[in-house]
This record gives C-alpha cells, structure tokens and sequence, in this order.
C-alpha cells in the first residue's frame, strides 16, 4: 500500500523529520510517501497559518489519486474534512490519531504542544475526537515550531512540561502537540515511565489498518465529493467541473 504523509507546513527538513517517524512504523509492503507543499506557511502556529495551509494540503492530496490513504501531519488537523471530501482512501490527522490511541492506553492524557496560542485548538479537537474529558489539559513549551529542530534543550523543556503535566491533570499519558517533536517520543517516555504518543507514528498505523480492513472514506454524505463550482483568482485551479 502506498500513504501519503503531507506535511502541512512548507519547511523540508520538517517533511524529513516527519517521514522517518513514519517510515519507522510502517509495516512491510507500506510505501511512504513524504510531501511538503507547493504553497503554504513556513510552520503553522495561527488560525491564519492553519487557513492558509488547506490549499496546499487539497492540492498534495490531489496530486495523489493512486495513494491508498492520508496523513495529515500538522497537530491542527488543518483541512481534515475538505480532505476527506477529496481523497478517496481514509484520511488521519495525526491530533485525531493521538488523541484516540492515548484513550486506548490510559484514563486521560495531557497534550505537550509549542505556542501558547495554539492550546484552544487542541482544546476543541479533543472535545470533537474523544469528549473533553480525556483530555485533562493542554501545555505549552513556548518553544516555536521551527525552533524545535535546533534548540539542544527542547527534549529537557518538553520532558520538564510533561511531568508538571502529569501531576498537575492527574493523567496518566502525554501527546505530543507537534509533529516537529515526533523524534522525541522514545527519549520522552523513557524519562517519564509513561506512553508518550507521537502522532505522526500513530496516524501512519491507523491509516495502514484502515487500508488493510479495506475501508474507505464513506462517500454517502457529508464526505461526498466537493460539488462542480468555479473558483477565481490564485484558486482557479482549484475549479470543479465534476462532483
Ligand atoms: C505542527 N504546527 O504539528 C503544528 C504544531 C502546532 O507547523 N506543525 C506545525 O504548534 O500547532
């Protein structure tokens, strides 16, 4: 099978970091297919920056039509439904995937994410994906997304955030809010006794037992395929001539 793992930010060496987590899960006969878009923001820390990362993400997806299925990799879960409307195999974003896989190993989770900004966000999608109550809190490391791939004390300054986590929510598993911190789930873990969960990794083995259950996106309602519409300006391309 074939997954394409979009990363929503246009940053290469965050696509790279991104499809070695991926690849590192993938089970034999997976091909993954790590993209970065042709437009888009830098890194995606804003609901500016998440709106404008959808039209590159429909167009990766687009651009795609033999993969079986989808990674979002950005902890928005930017454009998920647009996605799911378009694509035709199943479509993860890796929030939705932590989330879910953190409600399977523990009574509630605590999510460890970048910017302080970007805490409401994971504040809905929990409520959305697992009920609020799973998740006991959201944190922040106030270390910017593309910070992360430099500065030497990030493990220390996420591992630091996820143990007064831990006690603070009474939780018992840690996600990882970036997945530009998706190299440091093993270290993480090892240094708090705890499953830390990375979604890149958990949306990839998602995506795989989907394709491999042999569903797909239901295409009976709400995820049908976008209607025929015109579309002006710099998203002409993105016109549709069929249903
Ligand atoms: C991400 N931003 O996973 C999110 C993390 C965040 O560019 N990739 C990004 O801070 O919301």
């Amino acid at each position: 099978m074939r997954i394409r793992v979009i990363n929503p930010n246009t940053t290469e060496s965050m696509t790279a970091l991104i499809a070695a987590s991926a690849r590192a899960v993938a089970g034999p006969g997976t091909v993954v297919e790590a993209v970065t878009p042709a437009m888009g923001p830098a890194s995606i820390e804003s609901h500016y920056d998440e709106a404008l990362a959808v039209p590159g993400i429909l167009q990766a997806i687009a651009s795609a039509p033999a993969a079986d299925g989808f990674v979002l990799a950005c902890f928005g879960d930017p454009g998920l439904d647009a996605a799911r409307e378009l694509a035709a195999g199943p479509v993860v974003g890796i929030a939705e995937a932590a989330m879910h896989a953190a409600t399977l190993v523990g009574r509630g989770f605590s999510v460890v994410t970048t910017l302080s900004r970007t805490r409401g966000r994971a504040h809905d999608l929990a409520g959305r994906y697992v009920g609020a109550g799973a998740c006991r809190g959201v944190h922040a490391c106030d270390i910017p997304v593309l910070d992360l791939e430099d500065d030497p004390g990030v493990l220390d300054r996420v591992v630091e955030v996820a143990r007064a986590a831990l006690d603070r929510d009474d939780s018992d598993v840690i996600v990882l809010g970036c997945a530009g911190m998706a190299d440091l789930c093993a270290r993480a873990s090892a240094e708090l006794g705890v499953p830390v969960i990375d979604g890149v990794a958990a949306a990839t083995v998602l995506v795989q037992s989907l394709v491999t259950l042999g569903v797909r996106t239901s295409k009976r309602g709400e995820y049908a395929p976008p209607p025929a519409k015109l579309y002006t300006g710099p998203l002409t391309g993105f016109t549709r001539t069929s249903g």
